[in-house]
C-alpha cells in the first residue's frame, strides 16, 4: 500500500518501508516510522532518537565493577520511568472510558440555542468516563461507592461536559463543605485505611453531623452503589442546569442518563466476593461488550421546568440534596449515547481526560445551586494540578474536535504553536480572530440582588422527607438491602456515640428501619429522634422510578450465562443452550474442572474460559451446570463447584441443571430447598423459554428464608 511520507525527497515501496533520503523506514501499526535493523526488525532509539545497541545491560567498568556516569540512555530511560505517574484524581482516581457518540432525537431550538441539539440524527462524538469515588487508583471496581458518569461532548460549538453521577442527589448543600465530605470518606489520615470503603468512623461521624445528608444516605446504602456494570446503571446530571435560546429565555433542565438495558445491581455478599475474583469486574465487562460489538446505550432524558414549576415545587430546585420525582415532572428523551470504542491507551485518553463542570456550549447555562458553582471553580484547578500545566486542552482527548483560536500561548509543553507576529487583539492588522457577540456565548441575565453574607436558604432545611420517600419508594428486597448495608456500615465503626446517632436519624426517616438496624447492631436503648430543624413530611407519593428492580431489563440481553461442565456431558443439550443465549444477545462462558475443556458425549473436545476455581458464579447472572453421571461424582468433592451453586443460590439467581447435576445440588445444601428458580432444563424445545425466564435475573422471593437479613 502506498503511504504518503513527510519529505518530498521520499520515495515509498509497495510494502510498508518508506526510504527518506537513502534510509529504510518501516510503518508501524499506528503509522509512526521505525528504522530498521540489519535483520529487517524495529529499531529500539532512545528518545533523542538515537539507535540502541544494547538494552539488557548498563554501562560499567568490568562485568562486575560500578556503572558509569557516562550512560545517557540508562539515565534516560530510568528517569522517564521514575516520571510515568501524574497525581491520581483527588476523587474518582479509578475510572474507565470509552469513546462514543451522541444522536441528537429532535430539535431543541425553542429551548436551547445549544448547536448539539439542533439537528435529528447528527451525530456529536463523546468520550464517557465512569469511576468509583473514594477509592485509590488501584482499588476493587465493586467497592460500595457512588459511580461518577461523566461526559464530554465534543460539540461543535465546544467541549460540553456533564460530570455527574449514577445518583441524582449529593451528600452537601454547600461546596465548601466538599473536603470535609471528601477527607472524611476516604482512608483515615493516620492509618490509611480503610481503602474504598465509608464502613468507618470518619464517615459516619461527619454524615452523622451532617443531617442534609441523609437523603443521599438512602441512596449509597441501597443497591445503586454496587452496580453490575456500567452498562446498566442511571446517571443524573445532579443540578438543575438552565436551557437557554436564541430569545435568551431560559428554561430549568435536569438531566438523566437511562440505560438501554434496564438497571441492575449485584448483592452485597456478591460484591465482596467479586473484588476478590476479579477487581477488574466493570472494566473488563465493558472492555468486553464494546469489543465484541455489544455497544452499550443510554438515552438521554430531560426534566424541563420553568420559574413557575420551581416556585410551587415541594422543595428547592437548587438544593442538590432533592430529586424532582418523575411521576410529578416527566423525563423527555431528547438522544442517545452509545459506546463503541474503547481508547488506544489508557494513560492518554482515560487518565489524563479533563473534566469540567464548567465547560457548557452556548445555549447551556447554570442555576443558582451552591454546589454546582463551587463546582465550577474547583475542577480548573485540579486539572491544572495533575496535567501539570495550562496546555492540558492540547492533550488530544481534551482538544476541541471544532475548530478553535485565541491569543493563548506557551506554557509549558505548548503542542499549538500560533505562526506570525500578531498575538493579541484588538490589532490593525486584520489578523487573527475576533469575537462575535451573535455567536459568542452568552449568560443568561438573571437579575440577582441581596446581602452579601455566608448564607443557607430555609429553603434547603428539609433533610428527612425526601429520604423516607425514596426509602418508602424500593421494593421489600431492596428496603431489606438498605437495612443490611446500613447494619454492616455501622458495625464496623467503633465509636458506638456515633452509631446512635445514625440511628437516630434513621428515625426521622422510617421507623421500622431504624428499630431493624437498632435491633441487628445490639443497641440496647433507641435513642430519641434527632432535632430536625422541619418535620418528616408523610403525605409525599412513593415513586417506582426510584426502584432498580421496578427499573429492571425485561429481557437476559446484555448478561452472562456461566455454564458449568463436565466431561461426558450432553453436546446437544450445551450446543442448544449457548444459541438460545446468543439469540437473545447474551454470553455464556463454560466453566469446567480444567480450563482446557471438557470431551463431551459426542467426543468432541469442548474448550472452557474459566476452571472452577477462576470462574465462581458471582461473575455470571445467571448459572446452569451440565454433567455426565460419571464425571459429576468427582466434581462434587471440589469446595469451588460446591460454592459455585451455594452462592448462585444465597445470590437468588436463576440456577439451571440436567438430571446428571443433582447430586451437585444436594452435596451444595439447596436439594431441599428448590423453587421456581432453579430449573431441571427442558429438552431442546424448551431452552428458549428458559432463556426468557432468565430475564427476570433474581428470584427475590428466596431471600427471606436465608435469613441474611429482614427489614
Ligand atoms: Fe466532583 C471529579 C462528579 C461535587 C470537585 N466529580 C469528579 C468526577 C465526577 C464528579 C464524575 C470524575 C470526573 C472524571 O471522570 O475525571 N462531583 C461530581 C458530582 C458532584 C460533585 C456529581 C455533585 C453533584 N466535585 C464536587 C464538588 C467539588 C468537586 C462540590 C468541589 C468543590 N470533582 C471535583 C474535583 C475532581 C472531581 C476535585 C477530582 C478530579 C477531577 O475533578 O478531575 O475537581
Amino acid at each position: 500500500m502506498a503511504k504518503r511520507t513527510t519529505r518530498a525527497s521520499s520515495s515509498t515501496s509497495s510494502s510498508d518501508t518508506v526510504t527518506i533520503h537513502d534510509q529504510k523506514l518501516h510503518r508501524g501499526a499506528g503509522g509512526e516510522l521505525h528504522q530498521i535493523a540489519e535483520d529487517g526488525a524495529d529499531v529500539l532509539t532512545t528518545a533523542q532518537g538515537g539507535p540502541v545497541a544494547d538494552d539488557q545491560n548498563s554501562l560499567r567498568v568490568g562485568a562486575r565493577g560500578p556503572l558509569l556516569v557516562d550512560d545517557f540512555h540508562f539515565r534516560e530511560k530510568i528517569f522517564h520511568f521514575d516520571h510515568e505517574r501524574i497525581p491520581e484524581r483527588v476523587v474518582h482516581a479509578r475510572g474507565y472510558g470509552a469513546h462514543g457518540f451522541f444522536e441528537t432525537y429532535e430539535p431543541l431550538s425553542d429551548v436551547t440555542r445549544a448547536d448539539i441539539f439542533q439537528r435529528p440524527g447528527e451525530k456529536t462524538p463523546v468520550f464517557v468516563r465512569f469511576s468509583t469515588v473514594a477509592g485509590n487508583k488501584g482499588s476493587a471496581d465493586l467497592a460500595r461507592d457512588v459511580r461518577g458518569f461523566a461526559v464530554k461532548f465534543y460539540t461543535q460549538e465546544g467541549n460540553w461536559d456533564l460530570v455527574g453521577n449514577n445518583i441524582p442527589v449529593f451528600f452537601i448543600q454547600d461546596a465548601i463543605k466538599f473536603p470535609d465530605m471528601v477527607h472524611a470518606a476516604k482512608q483515615e489520615p493516620d492509618r490509611a485505611f480503610p481503602q474504598a470503603q465509608t464502613a468507618h468512623d470518619n464517615f459516619w461521624d461527619f454524615i452523622s453531623l451532617t443531617p442534609e445528608s441523609m437523603h443521599m444516605v438512602m441512596w449509597i446504602m441501597s443497591d445503586r452503589t454496587i452496580p453490575r456494570s456500567f452498562r446498566f446503571m442511571e446517571g443524573f446530571g445532579v443540578h438543575t442546569f438552565r436551557f437557554v435560546n436564541e430569545k435568551d429565555e431560559s428554561t430549568f433542565v435536569k438531566f438523566h442518563w437511562k440505560p438501554k438495558l434496564g438497571l441492575q445491581s449485584v448483592a452485597w455478599n456478591e460484591a465482596v466476593k467479586i473484588n476478590g475474583a476479579d477487581p477488574d469486574f466493570h472494566r473488563r465487562d465493558l472492555w468486553q461488550s464494546i469489543q465484541s460489538g455489544n455497544f452499550p446505550e443510554w438515552e438521554l432524558c430531560v426534566q424541563l421546568f420553568d420559574q413557575e414549576f420551581a416556585d410551587n415545587f415541594d422543595f428547592d430546585v437548587l438544593d442538590p440534596t432533592k430529586i424532582i420525582p418523575e411521576e410529578i415532572l416527566p423525563v423527555k428523551p431528547i438522544g442517545r449515547l452509545v459506546l463503541d470504542r474503547m481508547p488506544d491507551n489508557f494513560f492518554a485518553e482515560t487518565e489524563q481526560v479533563a473534566f469540567m463542570t464548567q465547560n457548557v456550549p452556548p445555549g447551556i447555562d447554570f442555576s443558582n445551586d451552591p454546589l454546582l458553582q463551587g463546582r465550577n471553580f474547583s475542577y480548573l484547578d485540579t486539572q491544572l494540578k495533575r496535567l501539570g500545566g495550562p496546555n492540558f486542552t492540547h492533550l488530544p482527548i481534551n482538544a476541541p474536535k471544532c475548530p478553535f483560536h485565541n491569543f493563548q500561548q506557551d506554557g509549558h509543553m505548548a503542542m499549538r504553536n500560533p505562526v506570525g507576529r500578531v498575538n493579541y487583539q484588538p490589532n490593525s492588522f486584520g489578523e487573527g480572530p475576533r469575537e462575535s457577540p451573535a455567536r459568542g456565548y452568552r449568560h443568561f441575565p438573571a437579575e440577582e440582588n441581596g446581602q452579601k453574607a455566608r448564607l443557607r436558604p430555609e429553603s434547603f432545611a428539609d433533610h428527612y422527607s425526601q429520604a423516607r420517600q425514596f426509602f418508602l419508594s424500593q421494593t421489600p428486597a431492596e428496603q431489606r438491602h438498605i437495612a443490611m448495608a446500613l447494619t454492616f456500615e455501622l458495625s464496623k465503626v467503633e465509636t458506638v456515640a456515633i452509631r446512635e446517632r445514625m440511628i437516630s436519624h434513621l428515625l426521622n426517616i422510617d421507623e421500622t428501619l431504624a428499630t431493624t438496624v437498632a435491633q441487628k447492631l445490639g443497641i440496647q436503648e433507641m435513642p430519641k429522634a434527632a432535632d430536625a430543624a422541619m418535620p418528616t413530611r408523610q403525605d409525599l407519593e412513593p415513586s417506582p422510578a426510584l426502584s432498580i428492580v421496578e427499573r429492571g431489563p425485561k429481557r437476559f440481553e446484555g448478561r452472562k450465562l456461566g455454564v458449568l461442565v463436565t466431561d461426558g456431558v450432553d453436546a446437544k443439550l450445551l450446543k442448544g443452550l449457548a444459541a438460545a443465549v446468543e439469540k437473545e444477545k447474551a454470553l455464556v462462558e463454560l466453566i469446567a474442572p480444567k480450563v482446557g475443556g471438557v470431551i463431551a458425549s459426542d467426543g468432541t473436545l469442548i474448550e472452557a474460559q474459566h476452571m472452577i476455581d477462576g470462574g465462581p458464579s458471582v461473575l455470571f447472572d445467571a448459572v446452569a451446570v451440565l454433567a455426565s453421571a460419571a464425571a459429576i461424582e468427582d466434581v462434587v468433592k471440589e469446595a469451588t463447584a460446591r460454592d459455585f451453586v451455594a452462592d448462585a443460590f444465597q445470590h437468588c439467581k436463576f440456577i439451571g441443571y440436567d438430571e446428571s447435576a443433582f447430586p451437585l445440588l444436594v452435596k451444595a445444601g439447596i436439594a431441599d430447598d428448590l423453587d421456581e428458580g432453579t430449573i431441571i432444563l427442558p429438552g431442546e424445545e424448551g431452552l428458549a423459554a428458559f432463556v426468557s425466564e432468565l430475564g427476570k435475573l433474581r428470584v427475590w422471593g428466596r431471600e427471606p428464608a436465608l435469613k441474611l437479613g429482614k427489614a
